[in-house]
């Protein structure tokens, strides 16, 4: 499990990573925040700053957009990298264990005081689940949350909740 890479981070940055459940947990403890309960009442577990992981992988200033890729479902949000660079955290850890699937994990994205769902382009449905890429680009990525309300029930319904 260990040397299982679960976080790829690509692009706009001086080094690609390939991050292991290890190499998350390592991040320098200031960027750890151990029970994510304070940003969300509603999710627990133990997160990593999003700055953290872009410290380790080196971005560039020529980055504007992150996005935040989950190729596994095929779920998708690009963001103006600005406007979560101090609110984005990756929920990664239950103790001292991966965050299990049927909380998004083993890696996923958390907005601090998102948005209400597509009323702003830093939104929740941009919490993206099961995140296996984060993608930093000088134009807008790939995207495919839902854009209206059918839409968006009709992947809530394809996802059960
Ligand atoms: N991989 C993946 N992540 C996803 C989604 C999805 O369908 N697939 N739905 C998004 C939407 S639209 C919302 S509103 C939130 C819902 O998160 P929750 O199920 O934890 O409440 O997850 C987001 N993350
Ligand atoms: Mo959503």
């Amino acid at each position: 499990m260990n040397s299982t890479v679960l976080l790829t981070i690509e692009g706009e940055v001086g080094k690609q990573c390939k991050l292991t459940w290890n190499d998350l947990a390592t991040i320098d403890p200031r960027w750890q925040m151990d029970d994510v309960r304070q940003i969300d009442p509603k999710r627990t577990g133990g997160a990593v700053a999003l700055e953290g992981i872009l410290q380790l992988a080196g971005v560039k200033p020529s980055a504007e957009y992150l996005t935040i890729h989950s190729d596994v479902s095929d779920f998708h949000a690009s963001i103006p990298l600005a406007s979560v660079r101090d609110c984005g955290f990756l929920l990664y850890r239950r103790q001292d264990r991966p965050l299990e699937t049927a909380a998004g994990g083993p890696v996923r994205f958390l907005i601090r005081d998102f948005a209400a769902c597509h009323s702003s382009e830093v939104d929740e449905c941009a919490n993206v689940k099961f995140v296996d890429r984060i993608e930093l680009s000088i134009e807008r990525g790939f995207d495919n949350r839902p854009v209206d309300d059918m839409s968006h029930e009709e992947l809530h319904q394809r996802e059960g909740n």
